[in-house]
């Protein structure tokens, strides 16, 4: 059965969360930043396989491929305690090293001229995988190279790896903070085509979402970027958790992603996980955990993270729902959730597909000190993402109005022969098209809604 993944980090956001992500797992697994498993750590029953692999000496190396126009992210990692980690041949960094500076046809035009080195790594980790299952992306939308580059690799990924599977973990900008970058509108206009086209799982991580959690939740008072990816690494680390603590189900990424997606396009699923804690909160929000409070509050638009408000005219609902529930916990106490769940009608669902909370037993790092008894992460499909997009839209209509900041643009080859500017009209008309399938699963009528759009 494949099961290995290849992690490609793109941006500074990518390698910042990804750089997170590594260090979680380490302490998961007990692998040393080195690589080096510790000790107490020699006779787990986990997969590390997944996400490592072993070097000649046995240490431990993540299947881990990180890319950046510009050195600076990068070099700060291989300058950390986890510098010896990472295989230094899967490091790329362009030679002029100036970045894509915000602009996603930069980062697009950079990627096609550097393919063959990036897709040299790629293919070499890939070739030197037993059962590759896939590859999962972490980038940001907004920027110049996580955007721009990214998409240039998922639309090479899909040409050249067709049978692989591609999740990617997409953390989209605070679009109210107008101060970020202007030009963000169009970068993840262009980049959420992408993500339509050329995935087959996105995990939205809302940035907005993370500043309100991290503030409200975890009383941080102005939370750094560090903090906000404590909580991004949590996300990642337990929506793979049944795939490096494997058991009977959900422990493979297909068997993870397809019940969620019951159609190619409705992909894009929201987080929630509770309890949370930061390192340093860790001490002061001890509380009994029940199973049925963790699934409740997972239900809770406050805890999700995800900034999706509720659209009077539209009936939004769940498509479906994975919990993945880690603790100590006895199974009767899922069942009897479930079931209360239901009688209290806390969610809403698809009229056209099975009304159920999927849940996921997993058991968790024996390493890692948990102050909880239980907790849990969900994983969403939630027609309300699409006013997410709807967001990005109105942005990008009113920016592309005026034509504004379109010069930077289009000095890049890709829109040298595209002087009418195809790429954006054919990219909003993508992104309409998957705001008008999220309304319409909303209906009992979506089965033939994609009939006639055919
Ligand atoms: N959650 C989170 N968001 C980040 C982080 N770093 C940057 N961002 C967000 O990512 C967006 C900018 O993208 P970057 O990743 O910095 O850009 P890039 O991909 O390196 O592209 P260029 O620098 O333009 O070449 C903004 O919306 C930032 O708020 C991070 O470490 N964590
Ligand atoms: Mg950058």
């Amino acid at each position: 059965m494949p099961r290995d993944l290849i992690t490609l980090q793109l941006g500074q956001c990518g390698n910042q969360i990804g750089m997170e992500f590594w260090r979680q797992l380490c302490s998961e697994h007990g692998i040393s930043p080195q690589g080096v498993l510790e000790e107490f750590a020699t006779s787990g029953s986990d997969r590390k396989d997944v996400f490592f692999y072993q070097a000649d000496d046995e240490h431990y190396v993540p299947r881990a491929v990180l890319i950046d126009l510009e050195p600076r992210v990068i070099n700060s990692i291989m300058n950390s305690p986890y510098c010896n980690l990472y295989n230094r041949e899967n490091i790329f960094k362009s030679e002029h090293g100036g970045g894509a500076g915000n602009n996603w046809a930069s980062g697009y035009c950079q990627g096609e001229k550097l393919q063959e080195g990036v897709f040299d790594i790629i293919e070499r980790e890939a070739e030197g995988s037993d059962s590759l299952e896939g590859f999962v992306m972490c980038h940001s939308i907004a920027g110049g190279t996580g955007s721009g580059m990214g998409s240039y690799i998922l639309e090479r990924l899909n040409d050249r790896f067709p049978k692989k599977l591609v999740q990617t973990y997409s953390v989209f900008p605070t679009l109210e903070e107008t101060s970020d970058v202007v030009v963000q509108p169009y970068n993840s206009l262009l980049t959420l085509r992408r993500l339509t086209q050329n995935a087959d799982c996105v995990v939205v991580l809302d940035n907005a979402a993370l500043h309100r959690i991290a503030t409200d939740r975890l009383h941080l008072a102005q939370p750094s970027f560090a903090q906000i990816n404590q909580l991004v690494s949590k996300v990642m680390s337990a929506s793979t958790a049944t795939l490096r603590y494997p058991s009977y189900m959900n422990n493979d990424l297909v068997g993870l992603i397809a019940p969620l997606t019951p159609t190619p396009r409705l992909h894009f699923l929201m987080t929630g996980y509770t309890p949370l804690t930061t390192e340093s909160s860790e001490q002061t929000n001890i509380r009994r955990t029940t199973v049925f409070d963790v699934m409740r509050r997972l239900l809770q638009p406050k805890n999700m993270m995800v900034s999706a408000p509720a659209e009077r005219d539209i009936p939004h609902c769940y498509v479906s729902i994975l919990n993945i529930i880690q603790g100590e916990l006895d199974p009767t106490e899922v069942h009897k959730s479930l079931q209360r769940i239901r009688e209290r009608r806390l969610a809403s669902f698809i009229p056209w597909g099975p009304a159920s909370i999927q849940v996921a037993l997993s058991r968790r790092s024996p390493y890692v000190q948990s102050t909880h008894r239980v907790s849990g992460l969900m994983l969403a499909n939630h027609t309300s993402i699409s006013s997410l997009f709807k967001r990005i839209m109105q942005q990008y209509d009113r920016l592309k109005s005026h034509n504004a900041f379109l010069n930077q643009f289009l000095k890049e080859a890709i829109f040298e022969q595209d002087p009418e500017m195809r790429e954006f009209s054919d990219s909003r008309e993508v992104l309409q098209s998957l705001i008008d399938e999220h309304r319409a699963a909303t209906t009992e009528d979506y089965i033939h809604w994609g009939a006639r759009q055919a």
